[in-house]
């Protein structure tokens, strides 16, 4: 069992029903053993136009390849309409693979630990939530990252996503 962390994005539509949706989607995806969401946060678009965004990362066990999960991301996403007119268009739901284990990945449709990740606030944040004590193979530890995204606009929601 590999634990695997996914970004969780959207602010197109009604995107609390959507991360609610997309939650319960990756709980029941068959080699997913268990699943933990941080809270949602909304926050500001980032290197991106649009509406505020609501985000969140979910922590999984995984018994099958970084590959099929990220298949299976994308089935999840492409079931919620989204749609890909340009780069960082507003989306109804964006599912990133964010990390695996301690693995990293570089092939032509996916590279782990995602590229941006350790630039984002609203990535960084709710990992922090999950596993404080997690490294970023690459980059490191959270704080020092943490510390250079804080001029970063995200609030808590006090909503759950179950
Ligand atoms: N996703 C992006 C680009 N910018 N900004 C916020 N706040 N949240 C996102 O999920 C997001 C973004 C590309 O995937
Ligand atoms: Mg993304
Ligand atoms: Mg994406």
């Amino acid at each position: 069992m590999v634990p695997a962390y996914v970004g969780l994005g959207a602010n197109l539509g009604d995107a609390l029903a959507t991360l609610r949706a997309a939650v319960a989607a990756l709980q029941s995806l068959p080699g997913v053993a268990a699943a933990r969401a941080s809270a949602v946060y909304r926050t500001a678009p980032f290197d991106a136009a649009g509406p505020d965004f609501l985000n969140a990362v979910v922590r999984l066990e995984c018994r099958h390849t970084a590959h099929e999960l990220f298949e299976q991301l994308r089935a999840i996403e492409h079931a919620h309409g989204r749609q890909r007119p340009y780069r960082h268009a507003p989306r109804t739901l964006d599912l990133d693979l964010l990390l695996w284990g301690d693995a990293q990945i570089s092939t032509a449709d996916l590279i782990v630990p995602h590229p941006r990740m350790h630039q984002r606030a609203f990535v960084l944040v709710p990992l922090a939530e999950l596993a404080p004590c997690v490294k970023i193979p690459g980059q490191g530890e959270l704080a020092p990252l943490l510390a250079t995204a804080a001029g970063q606009p995200i609030e808590r929601t006090g909503e759950r996503l179950y």
